[in-house]
């Protein structure tokens, strides 16, 4: 087992992870830019050390310092959380040349799925659902309009270097093929520096469900059930839970069987996440495999009473997972709280958060790294907390929700709460009934009077 990890993140992850590395007995060393001396990931890791300036190119991001910090406080594994290194292949592979076990699978399976087109090869020779398309990388327009007009209109444009909606465009017809052509590939050029494209039919009105899936050193490939994550705007989740008011037990047979086969294709080690599209008669497709842990990970935590992260690092320590699947028998939902502003375009709205209180009681689950007094940097992304509940049934988990977000206070700066509340109350939402477009025409109404 490891004796002491270094956590290359920040924020909430960063403490989640340090609680675990605490119930398991392992020293923590925590890194942080200057914007972040005062936060809680520093003050409860057993060391810390200041990696540089508050821009992520010369701190999170920055691998010879990450490097330079674990050399020098003789950490034996670095965990990655989500975002900055996470899914960066060239990351755990200086993790590797430095003995330094990272957390979290190899630099070849980080490889197999961030390049999206290899990963869709590898899922159709694996035998898993994948969305009707051209057969790898497009040459040109001539012949991207021809593969379009093949498997007919509409289609969507993708960036092989993508993900997350960067370099996707929707093209209903002929006419406006090279026109969006053009500027998915000037924007994945922009954003990855890899302008390679390849083209699907495009699948209207689909929901995102995702399996969370675990894999060990032996090969072993178990899936923990499914999180519907198809509340989103503009490619950011708001809300998630487990399981999918979509889900059927046969679906999740399906389902859950597809994703073991695509964890099991690249020899899947540690936890991750196999990302599907899924229409209204229940075909599903695969999307992407995240091979991080995930912000929505605590849903799934709070369904199958399992810690992730502890789960992990065990893979990580060459510890057997058990193989067996796990379905929920409770219902969870997470709210993502960000300091932005919802009346506003959810425009970020860093800066002191003068009151904070935090929602408590049965069933209630927090995760946050801020207090009253912090100062939210304007630096990283806006999440301050997740507020995450769980109940029998999703109808409680609503009510509970409900309460849960009407004692929670934060004051000094802009929150997503009440477009949580206002989405507590959408008969839509309650009964169901939404997709991945479900956002673009939500009402959110006007502003509460200030009590
Ligand atoms: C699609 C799609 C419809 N058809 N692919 C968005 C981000 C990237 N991960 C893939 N995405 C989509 N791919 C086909 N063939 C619709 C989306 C999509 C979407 C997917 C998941 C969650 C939210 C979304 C919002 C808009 C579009």
């Amino acid at each position: 087992m490891f004796k002491k990890i270094l956590i290359a993140n920040r924020g909430e992850i960063a403490l989640r992870i340090i609680r675990t590395c605490r119930e398991m007995g392992i020293r923590t060393v925590a890194i942080y830019s200057t914007a972040d001396k005062d936060s809680l990931h520093v003050r409860f890791a057993d060391e810390a050390v200041c990696i540089g300036p508050p821009a992520s190119a010369e701190s999170y991001l920055n691998i010879p310092k990450i490097m330079a910090a674990a050399e020098i406080t003789n950490a034996d594994g670095i965990h990655p959380g989500y975002g900055f290194l996470a899914e960066n292949a060239d990351f755990a592979e200086v993790c590797q040349q430095y003995d330094i076990k990272f957390i979290g699978p190899t630099p070849d399976q980080i490889r197999k799925m961030g390049d999206k087109v290899t990963a869709k090869e590898t899922m159709i020779k694996a035998g898993v659902p994948v969305v009707p398309g051209s057969d790898g990388l497009v040459k040109d327009v001539k012949h991207g309009k021809k593969i379009s007009a093949d498997i007919g209109y509409p289609v969507i444009i993708k960036a092989t270097a993508g993900g997350g909606g960067k370099g996707m465009r929707i093209v209903w017809k002929d006419e406006e093929f090279e026109t969006q052509w053009d500027s998915a590939r000037k924007e994945a050029k922009a954003s990855f520096g890899n302008d390679g494209i390849y083209i699907e039919k495009f699948v209207e009105e689909p929901r995102h469900i995702e399996f969370q899936i675990a894999g060990d050193q032996d090969g072993n490939v178990c899936h923990l059930s499914e999180r519907e994550c198809s509340i989103q705007r503009r490619h950011q989740k708001l809300l998630e839970e487990s399981p999918s008011p979509f889900m059927t037990d046969e679906l999740r047979q399906k389902m859950g069987d597809a994703s073991i086969l695509a964890g099991k294709a690249i020899n899947y080690e540690g936890v991750g996440t196999v990302e599907f599209l899924v229409d209204k008669y229940r075909n599903f497709y695969f999307m992407e495999m995240n091979t991080r842990i995930q912000v929505e990970h605590p849903v799934t935590e709070e369904v199958i009473d399992h810690d992730l992260i502890k789960e992990q690092i065990k893979i990580a320590a060459g510890i057997p997972i058990t193989g067996e699947n796990y379905i929920p028998t409770l219902h969870a939902i997470e709210c993502r709280i960000n300091a932005e502003d919802p009346y506003n375009n959810f425009r970020p709205s860093p800066g002191k958060i003068t009151s904070f209180h935090s929602s408590k009681g049965h069933g209630v689950r927090v995760d946050t790294h801020v207090y009253a007094g912090y100062l939210i940097p304007p630096y990283y992304d806006s999440m301050i907390a997740k507020l995450i509940c769980r109940a029998q049934t999703r109808e409680e988990c609503i009510t509970k929700m409900e309460r849960a977000l009407d004692e929670f206070i934060i004051e000094g700066v802009k929150t997503t709460i009440p477009f949580h509340k206002k989405l507590m109350q959408d008969e839509k939402f309650r009964s169901g009934d939404f997709h991945t477009g479900f956002l673009n025409d939500f009402d959110l109404g006007e502003p509460e009077p200030d009590k």
